[in-house]
Formats: C-alpha cells, sequence, structure tokens
C-alpha cells in the first residue's frame, strides 16, 4: 500500500483496547480477581509463594483467548500501519488480538499468554494449553521451572532499547486505553513531549498521565481509535 504520511508513529495500547472485545481490565473489579488484587498475582514474589494460583490465573485467561475476537479498533491499527513512514505498535497487553487483526511490527512489552519459559534454563516455547507446576520443560526436562512468559511487577519489560529508540524518533505517539498507572509505558508520554512528537490519548475516560498529553479523545475505543487515524 502506498505510504500517506511521512509521519513516523508510536502507539502505546492498554488492556482497554481489548474491553470491547471481552477481555477484563486490571482496574475492572476494583483490581480484584477471585478477591486476590492483581498486584498478588502478577510478580515473581507470587509465583514462587503459590504457583498453581498464579498458574490458574493465567491458564483461565489464555483459555478466554480462544472465545475473543479482535474488535474494530485493534483493525484500525492493522490497517494504519502501512500508512505511515514508520509505525510500532507497542503493547502492554499479553492477549493475540493484535497480531490477529493483523498488526506486524508490533512488541508485547508485557509479554504474551500464549508463551511459557522455563527459570532454569530459559527456553522460550509457544503454549497453547494448561501450565502447572509439574510440567516439565521440553529443553531441559526439569519439572517446575515453567512459568508463564509474563512481565511482572519488578521485572525489566521486553525491548525496552527498540521502544526507547521509537519514541526519541517519533513525530506522533497515541496512547490507547491504559490507565497510565505502571511505569515505564506510564512514562512514555513524558519521552514522547521531550522528543517534539505530537502526543495523543484515545481513552474511555482521562489516565493519571491526563496532563501530559497534548490532546485527546474520549469514549469507546472501538470508536474513537477508527476515527483518529481516518484523518490521515
Ligand atoms: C477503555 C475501554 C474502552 C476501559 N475503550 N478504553 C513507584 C513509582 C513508579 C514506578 C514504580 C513504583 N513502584 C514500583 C514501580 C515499578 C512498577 C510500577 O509501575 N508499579 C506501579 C504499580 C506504580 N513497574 C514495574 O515493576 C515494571 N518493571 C519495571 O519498572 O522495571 C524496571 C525498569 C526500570 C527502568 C526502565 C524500565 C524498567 C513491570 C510492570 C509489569 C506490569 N505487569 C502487568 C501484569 C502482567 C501482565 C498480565 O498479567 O496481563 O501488566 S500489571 C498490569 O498493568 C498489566 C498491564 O499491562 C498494566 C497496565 O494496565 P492497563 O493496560 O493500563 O490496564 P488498566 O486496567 O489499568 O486500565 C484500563 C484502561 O482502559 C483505563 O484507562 C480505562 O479508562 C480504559 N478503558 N474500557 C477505551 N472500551
Amino acid at each position: 500500500m502506498k505510504k500517506i504520511s511521512k509521519t513516523k508513529v508510536v502507539v502505546l495500547t492498554g488492556a482497554g483496547i481489548s474491553a470491547e472485545s471481552g477481555l477484563s481490565t486490571f482496574r475492572d473489579n476494583n483490581g480484584l480477581w477471585e478477591n486476590h488484587r492483581v498486584e498478588e498475582v502478577a510478580t515473581p514474589e507470587a509465583f514462587d509463594r503459590n504457583p498453581e494460583l498464579v498458574h490458574r490465573f493465567y491458564n483461565i485467561r489464555r483459555a478466554n483467548l480462544q472465545t475473543v475476537e479482535p474488535n474494530l479498533a485493534h483493525v484500525a491499527l492493522a490497517e494504519a500501519e502501512s500508512q505511515f513512514a514508520s509505525f510500532l505498535l507497542v503493547t502492554q497487553n499479553v492477549d493475540d488480538l493484535h497480531e490477529r487483526a493483523g498488526s506486524e511490527n508490533l512488541i508485547h512489552m508485557h509479554g504474551e499468554l500464549k508463551k511459557k519459559f522455563c527459570v532454569h534454563c530459559h527456553h522460550k516455547s509457544e503454549e497453547l494449553g494448561m501450565l502447572d507446576v509439574n510440567a516439565q520443560c521440553h529443553n531441559c526436562g526439569r519439572v517446575g521451572g515453567l512459568r508463564p512468559d509474563i512481565v511482572w511487577f519488578g521485572e525489566m519489560p521486553y525491548q525496552m532499547d527498540a521502544i526507547m529508540a521509537a519514541l526519541l524518533d517519533c513525530d506522533l505517539f497515541v496512547s490507547i486505553g491504559t490507565s497510565g498507572s505502571v511505569y515505564p509505558a506510564a512514562g512514555f508520554v513524558e519521552l514522547a513531549n521531550r522528543a517534539g512528537a505530537e502526543t495523543v490519548e484515545l481513552n474511555l475516560e482521562p489516565g493519571d498521565q491526563q496532563s501530559a498529553f497534548q490532546s485527546a479523545h474520549y469514549g469507546p475505543a472501538t470508536k474513537v481509535v477508527p476515527e483518529f487515524f481516518s484523518r490521515f
């Protein structure tokens, strides 16, 4: 497809873009899952303390992926990708709805539900079923070391060098459906501002970083995302 804009774009997405596909956001249910705070199941310490609980949390969410489809916002981003000089989509989401919608230049900075890794040999592989504490690593043969390939609190998000480089070189930064409460993603808008980019928030309601954005459009992602990208 012919590029219609010389603009270099970085888009950050959060749980809100998948909400209308039927996936809960983190701050839904007051941030609780089966009466556990999300922070209690999304840390390495929680996994050490109670791996069965953490496996159950992610097994349910992995199974849920089979019941949902990308929505108009995911599709609008996939269609926008080829229209700009460069377009990097950085998602905090661990679902696979962006790739199923057709996005290609995509970074899952907080990992992916459909992957696992072994804490002993660090081998990464696909996981489409259920993980449990008795699972054996096919690479090193050890039992009990497999965990979801998810970036938990206190761990370093993935591909930060590539993300930083794109942020410091972009003309347009668009944040979609994220509360802006979890770092380092919450700080991306300030980096983009410092790089001289236009910064835009698309969200159902203002996030924690509201004041850092130069403009904003509030409404459901399936409405505001296609509308925003149709202007190019
Ligand atoms: C809609 C909608 C619709 C709804 N349409 N919109 C003190 C100060 C600063 C930082 C720290 C601190 N103490 C600790 C830290 C660091 C910590 C952190 O940020 N903690 C905060 C709690 C303060 N961060 C980390 O530990 C990270 N690592 C790190 O910092 O490493 C060191 C480092 C140093 C230097 C450089 C780089 C790194 C790791 C963070 C890992 C986050 N992991 C999680 C869980 C794992 C994934 C999973 O289980 O799925 O990732 S936490 C959870 O929050 C998940 C999400 O990706 C993330 C963000 O949530 P998101 O997507 O914003 O969802 P919600 O629910 O918060 O918001 C939903 C939004 O949707 C809302 O705004 C709604 O309005 C909107 N919405 N319906 C449009 N229809």
